[in-house]
């Protein structure tokens, strides 16, 4: 078993849209551990450090005034390969074309207002988190069904 560690957001259209259990329903149904959760309205600068790799691009202040216009939930989510099996649980980015069975193929219909963010690598996993999380913040502990599961 490959432990992870991963990010993952519910954005404000989601928060909105009254989706947070579902989602992290999702999350739990799959067998994944979570370690950290927090509701939070984001500040400019904390957007741009989640998106730091999104800067200047055309698409960004319309992504930035997104994050910014509402609460959002980040999630810290451990489990076998956390990191790939929540994207393909999150599905790809352009909720339209998103598959049906993913969290994005299920619930949106936009590409700005995706309802989730989702880690695309350990390494990235743990800088992202730490926008949300100080290290302690994040619990370590056993699920009673953990054995079960992996
Ligand atoms: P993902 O969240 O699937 O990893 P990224 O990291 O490429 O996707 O993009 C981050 C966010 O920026 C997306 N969730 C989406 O809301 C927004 N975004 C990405 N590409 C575009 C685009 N071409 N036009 C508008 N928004 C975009």
């Amino acid at each position: 078993m490959k432990n992870e560690t991963t990010l993952l957001m519910i954005k404000p259209d989601a928060v909105q849209r009254a989706l947070i259990g579902r989602i992290i329903a999702r999350v739990e149904d799959k067998g994944f551990k979570i370690v950290g959760l927090r509701l939070v309205q984001l500040t400019e600068v904390n957007v741009d450090r989640l998106y730091d790799i999104h800067i200047g691009k055309d698409f960004y202040p319309l992504l930035k005034s997104f994050i910014l216009s509402g609460p959002v939930v980040a999630i810290a989510i451990q489990g076998n390969n956390a990191v790939k099996v929540i994207r393909k649980l999150a599905g790809i980015t352009n909720s339209p074309e998103a598959e049906p069975g993913t969290i994005r193929g299920d619930f949106g219909l936009d590409l700005t207002k995706n309802i989730i963010h989702a880690s695309d690598q350990v390494e990235r996993a743990k800088y992202e988190l730490s926008v949300f999380f100080k290290d302690d913040e994040l619990v370590t502990y056993k699920l009673i069904t953990e054995n079960w599961v992996n």
